[in-house]
């Protein structure tokens, strides 16, 4: 978006990732900026571009506000954003329109209507969102719980990993990950859709994804031949067993006073009978049923040392330098994941047999899944606390958790493995109040707090909820091991 801007001949001051509300207004204010621009990658983000829009609102502000990102929309934008902000809030989807909406904010002639349309948009999708709430009421959480995955743990024994606890990996080295690359994502970085490698076919941009695809490869020869990068990574197992829709992990194998909770969602749409509204609990053997699951967790990083060189590119101006090596570092963390996987799939003794190909492995043609906390099916990130303490990730693969659960260095992933062969991705989707409040107790975790952070799910709004005299709760904050 900054170098799009800047090509355009516009100054962009770019404060960087998780800068704090005060900073971004107080540089706004000081440099005079004409617009202020924000970004979210994921969930929280969401909320904090809420909160510097009531703040902008606060402080008088009159410049118009853009929006972006993966984790934004145009609806969370009209329902969210912009009614707490009196100048125009305009979500831009991609850094290609982001021109087109900043000359037109900037133009005297063209402001006006520019940003009544956008005024009128954004009612119509609220109407939009408020008509579709009303429109299908979502399962009790007792009828969604009913409705749970079959799975016969009668005629299941699980496996049984060679290890328990945390294996670290520092370095992994990364001429070992580089063959598992998914290089398809590589290009929408850089707005190209379509798949590696029927990409270079494309009439339009075939030609341009070849010449990006050889650059890429010079600059990762050099980063693995040079070291430019320090991969790090930690993964393990832990006994564990779910207990109604929490997943408790156990030091040893006496299974007795849990070390840590995960604490999963439950699907509560509607599907009819036939088809399982999931949990991720369902994928780990019951306690009740006496059968010694596991569960694994693992953190991977390729972020370490990036900044050096990105400075190297940032002092030349070369921008497509800095982009590319993003770019590759994001490609190599989510390639260590699936490596990493492979890996506890054998220590786990069921990837033992496993003969797949690159692209079985890109298509996940093996048994078992591996979500990440902020992802579809557990879009709490909260949850990565446990994760985190389990692992010591902060220790062992150096990587932070702010205080919004974003993980530093930003080529990071997280998340946790189950083996059950019934284990599938699923979205939670939407859930209803009933799950909200039990949740919060399961997690000890004032009932605001929790509704913040899983905001994109709910499916009711907090404020009327509560004015209708809704159950409450008292503050009590988790602590995720104990
Ligand atoms: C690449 C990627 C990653 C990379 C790197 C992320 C990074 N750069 O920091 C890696 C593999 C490391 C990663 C990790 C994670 N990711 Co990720 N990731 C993605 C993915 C596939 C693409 C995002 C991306 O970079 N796109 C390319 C860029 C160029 O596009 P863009 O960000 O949308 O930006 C464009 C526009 O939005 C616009 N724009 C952006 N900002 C702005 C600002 C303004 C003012 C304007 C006008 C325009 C604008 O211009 C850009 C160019 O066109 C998305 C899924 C998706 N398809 O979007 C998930 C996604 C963002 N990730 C997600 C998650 C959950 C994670 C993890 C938390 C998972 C985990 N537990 O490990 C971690 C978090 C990492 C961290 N540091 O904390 C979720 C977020 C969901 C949520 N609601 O929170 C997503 C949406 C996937 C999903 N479907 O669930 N991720």
């Amino acid at each position: 978006m900054g170098v799009v801007l800047a090509c355009n001949n516009y100054e962009v001051i770019d404060l960087g990732v998780m800068v704090p509300s005060d900073r971004i207004l107080k540089t706004a204010r000081e440099r005079g900026a004409d617009i202020v621009g924000l970004s979210g990658l994921i969930t929280p983000s969401l909320e904090e571009m809420v909160h510097v829009a009531r703040e902008m609102q606060r402080e008088g502000f009159e410049v118009p506000l853009l929006i972006g990102g993966a984790t934004t929309s145009r609806a969370h934008t009209a329902v969210k954003i912009a009614p707490g902000y009196g100048p125009p809030v305009v979500h831009v989807l991609d850094a290609s329109r982001a021109v087109g909406v900043v000359s037109q904010l900037k133009s005297a002639e063209l402001r006006g209507a520019f940003a009544a349309e956008n005024r009128r948009e954004q009612e119509r999708l609220r109407r939009e969102h408020q008509a579709r709430r009303s429109e299908k009421p979502l399962l009790s959480l007792q009828e969604a719980r009913r409705r749970r995955t079959k799975i016969d743990w009668a005629s299941y024994a699980p496996p049984r990993p060679s290890f328990t606890g945390a294996r670290v990996l520092d370095p992994v080295p990364l001429e070992e990950v580089v063959p598992f690359i998914d290089w398809s994502p590589f290009f929408h970085t850089w707005e190209m859709k379509g798949t590696y490698p029927r990409i270079f076919e494309n009439p339009e941009w075939g030609a341009r994804a070849r010449e990006l695809f050889e650059d890429a490869q010079r600059l990762l020869r050099r980063i693995v031949d040079e070291r430019l990068l320090v991969a790090r990574a930690v993964y393990g197992f832990f006994p564990a067993n779910a207990v109604g829709d929490d997943i408790e992990v156990y030091p040893d194998e006496s299974r007795q006073g849990p070390l840590g909770t995960l604490h999963t969602l439950r699907q509560q749409a509607d599907k009819g009978e036939e088809e399982p509204d999931q949990a991720l609990a369902d994928f780990v053997a019951p306690r009740e049923t006496g059968l010694t699951d596991y569960l694994g967790a693992f953190a991977v990083t390729s972020g370490h040392r990036i900044e050096v060189l990105l400075e190297r590119f940032e002092r030349d101006h070369d921008d497509y330098g800095a982009i590319m090596t993003k770019a590759l570092a994001d490609r190599l963390a989510e390639a260590m994941a699936e490596r990493v996987h492979q890996r506890a799939r054998v220590d786990w003794g069921y990837g033992r047999a496993e003969e797949l190909s690159h692209d079985d492995l890109i298509r996940e043609r093996y048994r078992g899944i591996r979500p990440a906390p902020g992802y579809p099916a557990c879009p709490d990130h909260t949850e990565k606390r446990l994760l985190f303490d389990l692992l010591q990730v902060e220790e062992t693969a150096g990587i932070r958790l702010t205080e919004t659960f974003a993980m530093y260095p930003a080529s990071s992933v997280s998340g946790f493995y189950f083996s059950h062969p019934q284990a599938r991705y699923f979205a939670v989707g939407k859930i209803e109040r009933d799950q909200v409040l039990d949740y919060q107790r399961r997690k000890g975790m004032d009932l605001r707090s929790v509704e913040r952070w899983l905001a994109p799910n709910l499916n009711y709004e907090p404020e009327e909820a509560e004015a209708a005299g809704g159950e409450g709760s008292e503050a009590k904050p988790a602590a995720a091991v104990r």
